[in-house]
């Protein structure tokens, strides 16, 4: 047999991929490393449609369906001209979303995107039947708007919910139209909020008040599938898949479906050299996993389940070998990237060019830095649309070290862009010496992995808000992750998935020296 082959589909919020990672022996090299060929890149965002209460973000599920089917082939395609034997396959994307399957496994409608305004009610409501202090005693999981289970009740309150049969997680859903088997990653089904983090299986007694708290929900338990932890097989491709695609008889492996679950298992974390001094904190390196959001934190072996732990918002979500992601949400480049689509939308209306993100940046850069801080943090900036505007108006609102002088507040485009990195940055920096005191550890370097470890002016302004070195790359960290814990589990490789990241891919180093 040739080199083994792993496919990872990885689904974002802005673009799914499918990667083929071709797995080496490492020759005389003590660890060998995976080399990455995209087969396949397709874009994927929320779509709004009109429904009956007003405008509905859905995710169009069949079209990120038909990329995925397209990147396989190719992935057969690729894997066959080089000699690759195609090992196995893993599904990632982002975390909380879900389809709804009716008794014959089909999708009763697009699943709803997380982004879409519905779900505040539905928390209030849930948080007066199980106050978030006892929900957060058992899942550990930070108060966002958007958890699962505030959808899920949301939701019960529709028609098409007496129909549903099973609640499947986007990831679980790809890997129910491969295989025909349904099941539950636990990394991702660890942010649904009906999770225990201590035990890793679902949260029962909470899952039993609810139901007895929204009569409309049913029998809940019975809609979610059996847990299954990063590494089992799944099952294999179906036939029609095998011949739609041209791949084997090959097996389909549950990964830390939850995208920042990837991530994390593949980002190399490494504390800077050095030893503690005599009974001080232990050294980690914290980690920023940067795309459409900032996810900030720490890696830790248990969930932290404090009161003040709980006070400062922070979540347990659950990782690969057992492992706890002690983070915070920072509401990352997907406040940039509205500005820029929005931008570039106006701009070719008026018959010019596209935003050309890379000017922008460079000319960002050469911006005054610190002008102002907004709260990246905050919900205000959760939905889509007139971006830009919200900026503006946060700027001129109560935000810390705002511009006092008429004239001097920022309003030029690359000004807007400095005041968000600034504000990313400093966000990052805040979430991450909260971290290190929550969990008692003293945090000596940052990795920052992901599409944004690519945005050179944000890795600098981390490096100089967090007084700390910090590592970028690798890029492709959620494919990377996906793919390795196949190898590992398919016995392809027997080294540490993060020793084969690094064998893999060479990172940037950015001094905690000031931004220019
Ligand atoms: C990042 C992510 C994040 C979740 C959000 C819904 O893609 O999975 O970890 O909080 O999307």
């Amino acid at each position: 047999a040739g080199p083994a082959g792993f496919v990872a589909v990885d689904l974002g919020a802005t673009s799914g991929r499918v990667m083929l990672g071709i797995v080496s022996d490492g020759g005389d090299a003590p660890v060998g490393g995976v080399e990455l060929v995209e087969c396949g890149r397709f874009p994927n965002g929320p779509v709004a449609s009109a429904g009956s209460g007003g405008d509905e973000l859905r995710w169009d599920f069949e079209a990120l369906w038909r990329g995925i089917l397209g990147g396989l082939r190719e992935a057969a395609r690729v894997a066959a001209g080089r000699g690759v034997e195609v090992r196995g396959i893993g599904v990632d994307s982002w975390a909380v979303d879900h389809g709804l399957l009716d008794d014959d496994g089909r999708l009763i409608a697009r699943p709803w995107c997380y982004r879409d305004g519905r779900n505040e009610p539905a928390r209030t409501r849930v948080y007066e039947r199980v106050p978030f202090a006892e929900h957060y005693a058992v899942t550990g999981l930070q108060d966002l708007p958007f958890t699962s289970v505030f959808q899920l009740v949301a939701g019960a309150a529709d028609d098409d919910w007496r129909r549903v049969a099973q609640v499947l997680l986007i990831p679980d859903l790809v890997t129910y139209r491969l295989t025909g088997r349904r099941v539950a990653e636990v990394t991702n089904a660890s942010t649904t909020g009906l999770v225990d983090a201590r035990s890793r299986t679902w949260a029962d007694p909470l899952i039993a008040r609810l139901a007895a708290g929204f009569p409309e929900l049913g029998d809940l338990r019975s809609r979610l599938p059996e847990l299954v932890e990063p590494g089992a097989v799944v099952g294999r491709l179906l036939p029609e898949i095998r011949e739609a695609t041209g791949l084997g008889d090959v097996p389909v492996y549950a990964v830390a479906s939850h995208d920042t679950a990837s991530a994390v298992a593949a980002a190399p974390l490494a504390a800077e050299p050095g030893e503690p001094a005599p009974g001080a904190a232990p050294r980690a390196a914290a980690y920023v996993s940067s795309g459409t959001w900032s996810l900030v934190g720490l890696e830790l072996d248990a969930p932290v389940l404090t009161d003040a732990s709980r006070a400062a918002n922070f979540t347990n979500e659950l990782g690969v070998d057992g492992t706890v992601r002690y983070l915070r949400n920072v509401m990352g480049l997907w406040i940039l990237n509205e500005c820029v689509r929005e931008w570039s939308e106006a701009d070719v209306a008026a018959g010019g060019p596209a935003v050309d993100l890379g000017s922008l940046l460079d000319a960002a850069a050469g911006e005054p830095g610190g002008r102002c801080l907004l709260d990246v943090e905050g919900e205000e900036f959760l939905a889509p649309g007139d971006m830009a505007g919200r900026v503006r108006a946060a700027i001129a609102g109560p935000v810390d070290g705002a511009a006092g002088e008429a004239g001097d507040v920022p309003d030029t485009r690359p000004a807007l862009v400095r005041v968000i990195l600034d504000s990313l940055a400093a966000g990052c920096a805040q979430v991450i010496g909260r971290a290190a005191a929550l969990a008692g550890v003293e945090v000596t370097a940052v990795h920052v992995v992901g599409g944004g470890s690519q945005n050179d002016l944000l890795n600098r302004l981390i490096a100089e808000a967090t007084g700390l070195p910090v590592h970028a790359g690798p890029v492709e960290a959620t494919a990377l992750g996906n793919l390795l814990v196949q190898a590992r589990a398919a016995g392809a490789t027997s080294a540490t998935i993060r020793d084969v990241v690094r064998a893999s891919a060479a990172l940037r180093t950015y001094a905690p020296a000031p931004a220019v």
